[in-house]
């Protein structure tokens, strides 16, 4: 397959100079005001010149709940600018697990502006710094970064933070459901956004209508940076509303949109009397989740376009994609990407397969992170032994070079394009005094993809309702892992080794 060795690139060569050449140029559109690049780039060594103020130097992490907002923006920006590493966190992450968060990866400022629910009035900003005794100390309060950085003098930006020293540390989770850092780094960050530019024909006419998470690769790293790589515009909304999203696609004459496949199915089936017309958007991608092959067809028949499916990872960056010009396949994830190498192997041997054959993916590429954050043992047993990542999925290829993924050697759940490691949500319904044990897993969705749900055995006494338990998962988990549906069973099914068989759950539900 194919393999491109590829010269190590970094970003302040060629995302920083798009904000020196561009400095007129509108660069992101956010409540109907408009920014252009020579202010995004002032505000972003503003944020990084206040980032020094209170110490912080290249490599301290910083994290950040990035709702969508300037302030985001510039945080990102400000600190790959000054050799920083951002931790970027969902607004929504319940109290335990930003803290877990803030502690492994060892963050010296909290940017927190949590927010529980999905609407309603938000707090202020609040900055916390950790004090020597490890607490975090709030330093300053405010609406906005930008107002609060207002009399800091800007940073001069790194001349250039080496492409292997560390930018991002994206948290997944895994087999133990203990979350882990991938460490995503300036080199990977170039990579990828080259990569993706040449791909998918970027331009700086470009408009994307920007409406997923920006605490997420594909929000913030194939989205926004897609953008911000090209000089194009970002029209950025607070959320995904499926009919302001058409109304923007008709109004905003956007070129470009990015959504996980439940945007893709609400677009869908939202009630219209008559067809807009779409005519200047020039691509559709889709990613983070299997884009149901009836949606593909769906929306090229209520739309007039074919969304282009792509595959990526957090710890791999963007792998694989239909192309731009030529065929774009329904239910497969395309070919290698610019830069890209891959391989289908017996996930035992680690032999190559021949096509048609299915076996494990392994991606080789400059956008595959350097590992896991303080897990020297996570990062080995992510590799091969000759450095080629295990995707944990299961692809075949067909005659014409396209992968197709089959299934997954991983437990995970995608939940509206959403990451749930059973693990993790296992560990807290076990932690409720009346349960023994318990199995979580998914079950197909037709809005969501996939719904998470639990079969668990209760204790004789004490018996909970499902209502409790989901209550319970609710303290400890963001909504989006806590179970749909709560299955009560006598004893789980397990086979011969002991190992709980979820298929046969699955068919319960
Ligand atoms: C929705 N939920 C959330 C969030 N969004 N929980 C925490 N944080 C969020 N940001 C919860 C809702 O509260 C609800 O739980 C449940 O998810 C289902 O929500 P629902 O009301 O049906 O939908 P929604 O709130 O309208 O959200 C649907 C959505 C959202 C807009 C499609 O799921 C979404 O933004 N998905 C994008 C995910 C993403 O960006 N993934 C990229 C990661 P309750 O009912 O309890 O309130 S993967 C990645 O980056 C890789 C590298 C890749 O290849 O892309």
């Amino acid at each position: 397959m194919r393999t491109t060795d590829r010269k190590p690139l970094t970003l302040p060569d060629h995302l920083f100079g798009v904000f020196t050449t561009e400095r007129d140029r509108v660069g992101l559109e956010f409540h109907e005001t408009r920014h252009r690049y020579g202010e995004i780039l002032d505000g972003a060594l503003r944020v990084a010149g206040w980032f020094r103020n209170f110490g912080i130097r290249p490599g301290d992490r910083i994290a950040a709940h990035m709702l969508p907002s300037l302030d985001s923006v510039l945080c990102f920006l400000g600190s790959l600018f000054c050799g920083t590493i951002l931790v970027p966190l969902n607004p929504r992450y319940t109290a335990a697990e930003t803290s877990y968060f803030l502690d492994d990866a060892g963050v010296r400022l909290f940017l927190d502006r949590a927010s529980h629910e999905s609407s309603g009035p938000r707090g202020p900003w609040r900055v916390l710094l950790r004090s020597e005794d490890g607490d975090f100390r709030e330093k300053a309060s405010g609406e906005s970064l930008l107002a609060l950085s207002v009399d800091s003098p800007p940073a001069e930006p790194d001349p250039g933070p080496g492409p292997d020293e560390v930018a991002l540390l994206c948290y997944t989770s895994g087999t133990t459901g203990t979350p882990k850092g991938a460490m995503i780094t300036q080199g990977n960050l170039a990579c990828m956004a080259a990569s993706l530019h040449e791909a998918w024909g970027w331009t700086s006419l470009d408009v994307l209508l920007h409406a997923l998470p920006l605490f997420h690769v594909h929000g913030l790293l194939v989205a926004l940076q897609g953008a911000l790589y090209a000089g194009a515009r970002t029209v950025m909304l607070p959320g995904f509303d499926p009919q302001d999203v058409l109304d923007r696609l008709v109004r905003q004459r956007p070129t470009l949109f990015m959504g996980v496949p439940t945007m893709y199915r609400r677009l869908v089936h939202l009630d219209s009397a008559s067809e807009p017309g779409l005519d200047q958007i020039r691509l559709f991608v889709s990613g983070s989740a299997p884009l149901a092959p009836e949606t593909f067809h769906a929306f090229q028949k209520r739309f007039g376009h074919t969304v282009l499916e792509r595959y990526g990872m957090t710890e791999a960056g963007m792998v694989l994609s239909n192309p731009l010009r030529g065929e774009r396949k329904p239910g497969s994830v395309g070919l290698p990407l610019p830069g890209v190498s891959v391989r289908v192997v017996d996930p035992d041997t680690n032999e190559d397969l021949p096509s048609g054959q299915a076996g494990e993916l392994l991606i080789r590429s400059g956008s595959v992170c350097k590992g896991y954050w303080g897990r020297p043992d996570a990062t080995a047993e992510a590799f091969t032994e000759d450095g080629w990542l295990r995707s944990g999925d299961m692809a075949r290829q067909d005659e014409d070079g396209y992968l197709f993924l089959v299934a997954r050697r991983k437990e995970i759940v995608i939940t509206g394009g959403f990451n749930v490691y059973p693990k993790e949500v296992e560990n807290v319904l076990e932690e409720h005094p009346g349960v023994s044990e318990a199995a979580v897993y998914g079950v197909p969705d037709p809005d969501l993809g996939e719904k998470v749900c639990a079969a668990v055995v209760a204790q004789a006494t004490d018996t909970p309702t499902q209502e409790d338990l989901i209550r319970f998962c609710k303290r400890s988990l963001t909504s989006y892992k806590c179970p749909r549906a709560i299955l009560f069973m006598d004893d789980l099914p397990r086979n011969a080794m002991g190992k709980v068989i979820k298929e046969r759950l699955k068919v319960k539900e």
